[in-house]
């Protein structure tokens, strides 16, 4: 199998992080690509965008919640994405909240970087507003030692976070959640997938 992927992108991160987890890493042939340019990406997945995750059969499979979902489905693990009932809809909500939060990060680091005439300073405080709650959020939710595709993505938009430079004081103002990632970060998916150097200059 191919992963599409980008070294900055938190979303490739979190199927990298799932890949491990389910001992598929070694399966995966990463192949990384810059999805703003490389017009290779957009005959694979219309919407052009990382992680694209391309089976041994050809089919091409975009977003990474779906991603996740088929690598799940391949080694037939029902711990990371809960099949059914309550830790299903546990898991599947705590990653939508995060990778929401991870799209709003996104959006405030490459706009941030624009002219103060080509961004709205309206938006840019809606995607902080959207990051800070979640945060505030998941300081008080009862995030567990489980590592479900929940977690992962707590876990990948907080080293997004510190990747980025976003919200630089999260540790002082939300304690509990820092002492939960220094926890985690104990796990070998998420050292062997740690985001590299930052490239200011492409702001990707
Ligand atoms: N919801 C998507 C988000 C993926 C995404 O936005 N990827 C970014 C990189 S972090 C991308 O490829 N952007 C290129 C574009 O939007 O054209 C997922 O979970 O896979």
């Amino acid at each position: 199998m191919e992963l599409w992927y980008a070294p900055t992108s938190p979303f490739a991160r979190k199927v990298r992080v799932a890949a491990h987890e389910l001992g598929l890493a070694e399966r995966l042939r990463l192949i990384e690509v810059d999805p703003w340019s490389d017009a290779r990406l957009r005959d694979l997945n219309p919407l052009a965008k990382v992680p694209t995750l391309v089976l041994d059969g050809g089919e091409a499979v975009w977003e990474s919640s779906l991603i996740v979902e088929r690598l799940a489905d391949i080694c037939g693990d029902r711990a990371l994405a809960p099949p059914a009932g309550p830790a299903r809809w546990e898991a599947l909500s705590l990653q939508a909240l995060a990778d929401g939060a991870s799209t709003a990060a996104g959006r405030l680091y490459a706009d941030e970087r624009r002219g103060p005439g080509q961004r709205s300073e309206a938006m840019l405080a809606r995607f902080r507003a959207a990051i800070d709650a979640t945060l505030r959020r998941l300081e008080t939710s009862e995030l567990t030692e489980r590592f479900t595709i929940g977690e992962i993505s707590v876990a990948v938009l907080l080293g997004y976070l510190d990747f980025r430079g976003l919200c630089g004081g999260w540790r002082e103002t939300h304690p509990g959640l820092a002492a939960w990632l220094s926890r985690m970060r104990a796990r070998e998916s998420l050292a062997a997938t740690e985001h590299p150097a930052t490239d200011v200059a492409k702001g990707r």
